[in-house]
């Protein structure tokens, strides 16, 4: 049985795992400065990797299939479930198939516990995801402090979603969510607001890497304010019909379903409303590989790798990237953007 994914080229993952046999501080990616109080075993490298090394190699052959680790028996404990819908068909709106929940919740990007997507489910079990809250505030007339009954307060709906990582694997997950619009209007964004800012949990005696430093925790995110109230932007508070567990971003994170993958910030605590364009934890760790807007397009290759076709979670053969991940609802969002750059 091959292993999932131990050929496939993550940015992301690709940087981190050769920090780890790299000692010292030099540059964090080529022309990047590295700060001088990075700790001396920074898991960072010190010179630039070398391209060929980063090239996405090729597909080992069998289908790939998540690792046999049993699912955690119960999802992360909620208190007050709402009264989650019912995933009402096994189809997104190209007619793909769910991913198996299985697959979702073992093959995971979340790197305050791990930089390798297997481990991530396995280095969950202390992660406290009840009690939460999320300050919203900003450039807000009602700025607030939502706990996890005030989120699930929201009508949840189910939104079966492709989701395209920039690494060049895909899902289909249908999440339990609500748009992340009706939080804003509650809060009623000043006319000065233009962008939202999201934060990470910062929880270093329940998040491994977050302990070890080595990146600038927390993880954070932005977007342009309309892109934020667009209805296909959500909160997602589960998935199959069930909470969300940790590794997958418990108790409420956001989804962009036309945006790589980074862009969906997991365990939320913080919203606000900006004039200005967010720096994220990606822009800030590689400007030149990672840009603010993000959105799925195969015609712009990442500057290390081709993303114009994508390896979907459980299929052989690749499939051929779609712009905007095929939501072209979204395309007059950008209308006045040069989408031949690597935004
Ligand atoms: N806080 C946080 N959010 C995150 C990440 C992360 O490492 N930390 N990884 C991102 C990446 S690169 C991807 S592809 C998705 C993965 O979501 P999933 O594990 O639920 O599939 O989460 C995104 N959100
Ligand atoms: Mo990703």
């Amino acid at each position: 049985m091959a292993k999932i994914d131990r050929s496939e080229i993550t940015p992301e993952h690709l940087y981190l795992s050769r920090r780890k046999f790299i000692k010292g501080m030099g540059a964090l990616l080529a022309g990047a400065a590295a700060s001088a109080c990075m700790p001396q075993d920074s898991p960072f490298p010190t010179d630039p990797v070398p391209t060929a090394s980063l090239t996405p190699a090729p597909e080992a052959g069998s289908t790939p299939v998540p690792s046999s680790t049993p699912l955690p028996a119960a999802p992360t404990p909620i208190t007050s479930a709402p009264t989650w819908p019912e995933v009402s068909t096994d189809q997104d709106d190209l007619g793909a198939k769910l991913t198996t929940e299985q697959a979702i919740n073992t093959y995971n990007n979340f790197y305050e516990f791990s930089f390798g997507k297997e481990q991530v489910a396995e280095l969950v079990g202390d992660f406290e995801a009840d009690p939460w809250e999320i300050a919203v505030g900003g450039l807000v007339d009602n700025p607030t402090t939502l706990t996890l009954p005030d989120l699930l307060a929201f009508t949840q709906q189910e939104r079966i979603y492709r989701m395209r990582c920039v690494e060049g694997w895909s899902m289909v997950i249908p999440w339990i969510g609500f748009p992340l619009a009706r939080l804003l209007e509650q809060v009623a964004p000043k006319p000065e607001a233009k962008y939202v800012y999201f934060e990470t949990v910062f929880r270093p005696e329940q998040m491994p890497e977050q302990a070890r430093g080595g990146f600038p925790w927390p993880y954070v995110e932005g977007l342009r304010l309309d892109e934020a109230m667009h209805d296909l932007t959500i909160l997602a508070t589960g998935l199959y019909g069930k909470p969300l567990r940790a590794q997958t971003g418990a108790p409420v994170r956001l989804v962009v379903p036309w945006k790589y993958g980074f862009k969906s910030i997991k365990s939320i605590v913080k919203i606000d409303l900006v004039a200005e364009m967010p720096t994220s934890t990606w822009m800030s760790l590689a400007p030149h590989e990672y840009g603010f807007y993000a959105n799925v397009n195969p015609n712009v290759p990442h500057p290390r790798w081709s993303q114009a076709s994508e390896r979907r979670i459980g299929e052989t053969k690749r499939r051929e990237t779609l712009l905007f991940n095929g939501y072209d609802e979204v395309a007059s969002l950008y209308e006045d953007l040069d989408l031949a750059k690597w935004y």
